[in-house]
């Protein structure tokens, strides 16, 4: 629980085997339910249920078809999305600012930037980030949000959000969709 507040963790995962053990060791002692949505031919779902997460199996490939199968089968209140790689900082130093900030303004959803944090120029080369802002940018003049990172995966939401939204892509282009 996290000031009240149930905390459901969904984390979309595909030969993860190495990335999830990173990431499950992290999670925050105050995480309610952590669901691994897995599509792996190795051994990421065994590992996952090993270290305490609900695994659903999701036999049909795509990014976006993994959160929509997870988002039906949340328990918690508020939703925390992240990747099984470690991208997103959902351990204890850094999710409850982020959460805080949710709760504080009373928000519905939060899509949270990756650029405050440092990459290595493999994981984020230049053409990387120049797509990205590029996207962003057309992003907030098309819908006029105010997105630092368009293509982020980590999001927060009250769990009823999804059942408002049409969701359509099963692939890559869920993050700009959501
Ligand atoms: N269940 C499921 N998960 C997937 C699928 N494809 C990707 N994922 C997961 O979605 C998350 C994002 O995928 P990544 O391959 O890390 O994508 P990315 O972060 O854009 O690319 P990298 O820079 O290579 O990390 C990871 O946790 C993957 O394991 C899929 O078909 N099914
Ligand atoms: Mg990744």
């Amino acid at each position: 629980m996290f000031r009240d507040k149930k905390i459901t963790l969904v984390i979309p995962s595909y030969n993860e085997s190495e990335g999830i053990k990173f990431v499950l060791q992290r999670v925050a002692s105050f995480i309610d339910e952590v669901l691994v949505v897995d599509s792996s031919q190795d051994n990421t779902p065994e590992i996952a249920r090993s270290m305490g997460a609900t695994v659903i199996r999701e036999e049909r490939r795509g990014y976006g078809r993994a959160y929509k199968t997870g988002f039906l089968n949340v328990k918690g209140d508020i939703v925390v999305t992240a990747d099984a790689d470690g991208t997103y900082p959902i351990g204890e130093n850094d999710l409850p600012r982020i959460l805080n900030f949710f709760l504080d303004n009373n928000l519905d959803f939060l899509s949270a930037s990756r650029f405050p944090m440092k990459f290595s120029r493999e994981i984020m080369p230049y053409r990387r980030i120049f797509g990205n802002k590029f996207l962003t940018f057309m992003s907030n003049v098309l819908f006029r949000g105010g997105f630092r990172d368009i293509l982020s995966g980590m999001w927060i939401f009250k769990k009823d959000v999804p059942y408002k939204l049409k969701l359509i892509d099963d692939g890559w282009s869920f993050s700009e969709e959501i």
